[in-house]
């Protein structure tokens, strides 16, 4: 890569850190701007599905390709964002709202039927069949509780207590210092 001029004001970190929410320094965020930059193939200024994938820690990751049809298109701090979310130093309240975010696919801030059966799709493809994946939601909604049933999906709160004993080291992607 050859040099060039750094878009970077002193304003535009803080604001960067702060978008982060404090899982990035400074310097880790000149290197994911770098990164970035490297990624960005003809100087967009946002990457697209495909490069965003090229990340090799991404690719890897079972969400990652639900998390590129939520952004089309993710320009820098968008960037910064999801790498925050998915760092192993976030807050973990933070951590499962973002999770929550990419399961609630129709955005209606519940994680209903419809939302664990496109998800299941996503994931499983056509090996299930209509059947299997209604079993399976109707399992998970019944393991949920009755307050879930009844509201026909879970909420937020739901979904922290489905989850608390769940360790979310696994699905974290570690960006790592040095590119
Ligand atoms: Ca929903």
């Amino acid at each position: 890569m050859g040099q060039t001029r750094s878009t970077h004001t002193h304003t535009h970190t803080h604001t960067l850190i702060h978008y982060s929410r404090g899982v990035f320094n400074q310097a880790e965020l000149g290197g994911l701007y770098k990164r970035f930059r490297a990624l960005d193939r003809g100087r967009k200024g946002y990457l697209s599905g495909e490069e965003f994938l090229l990340i090799p820690e991404l690719s890897i990751n079972p969400l990652a390709q639900r998390i590129v049809r939520m952004f089309e298109a993710v320009n820098f701090k968008e960037f910064v964002r999801l790498l925050s979310a998915f760092s192993i130093r976030a807050e973990r309240d933070n951590r499962l709202a973002f999770m929550f975010a990419v399961y609630d696919v129709d955005g209606d801030g519940l994680i209903g039927r419809e939302d664990m059966a496109l998800m299941l799709r996503q994931l499983a493809g056509s090996s299930l069949s209509e059947e299997d994946l209604g079993d399976i939601v109707t399992k998970a909604f019944q393991e949920a509780g009755p307050s879930a049933l009844a509201r026909g999906g879970l909420d937020f709160e739901d979904f922290q207590a489905a989850l608390a004993d769940v360790d979310l080291d696994p699905m974290a992607v570690e960006v790592p210092r040095e590119w």
